[in-house]
């Protein structure tokens, strides 16, 4: 049992540094696999803290043996992983298993050349993704998440301020209605009241 787990741990080990050694066509230095000047960034930025999970399918990052990192990853998803990394220019479809649907998205949006290149200026990467793109639905961009330091991928969490404009915007119509509803039974109340209160003085004034 023992020399089986060990056997487990050498090749997952193995299989990391496989991948770590796939040629990349610009020969990024494997200290900064993880590029961890995005998250410095949006930290700073956001005052947020933010983990290897805004664009990583594993919070702690790609490294390591567990899921959605290198050291677990099947054959077809290395196939994916290394199809990912060559993807250098934007417009491809991108499918990583070590990143989540935001992580892929920035791939494909922009290419790895690119992303490498801006890593020295990460503010640039929410200019490069579209204003438009708003995974969750939620109404505030990928890119405004990105530099809010809110999840992109969670509808619920986004900027207080922002969701509650979204939100007003969303449902005026429905607010309106609410409005014109109490406005409508109040005006009916008080004409119900008013009816009452003449009906009980003409019956005073009959007595
Ligand atoms: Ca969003």
């Amino acid at each position: 049992m023992r020399k089986s787990e060990d056997g487990k741990t050498i090749s997952a080990r193995l299989k990391a540094l496989v991948a770590l050694a796939v040629p990349l066509p610009f020969l990024i230095p494997l200290q900064s696999f993880a590029y961890p000047e995005f998250q410095q960034f949006v930290e700073q930025h956001s005052h947020r803290t933010v983990n290897c999970a805004m664009c990583h399918s594993n919070e702690n990052g790609p490294v390591g043996d567990g899921r959605g990192q290198i050291g677990s990853l099947t054959p077809e998803e290395m196939k994916r992983l290394n199809a990912a990394r060559l993807a250098v220019e934007p417009g491809q479809e991108i499918d990583s298993p070590i990143l989540n649907q935001f992580g892929n998205e920035i791939i494909k949006a922009i290419g790895k050349k690119k992303f490498v290149q801006i890593k020295s200026d990460p503010a640039r990467l929410a200019e490069a993704l579209s204003a438009k793109n708003d995974i969750d639905g939620d109404g505030i961009s990928d890119a405004t998440e990105y530099l809010d330091g809110s999840d992109p991928l969670n509808k619920f969490h986004g900027d207080v301020g922002k969701l509650f404009l979204v939100n007003l915007d969303r449902f005026k119509m429905h607010i309106v209605l609410a409005i014109v509803a109490v406005l409508s039974v109040n005006y009916g109340l008080l004409h119900l009241i008013k009816a009452i209160s003449i009906l009980q003085s003409k019956r005073r004034a009959e007595e």
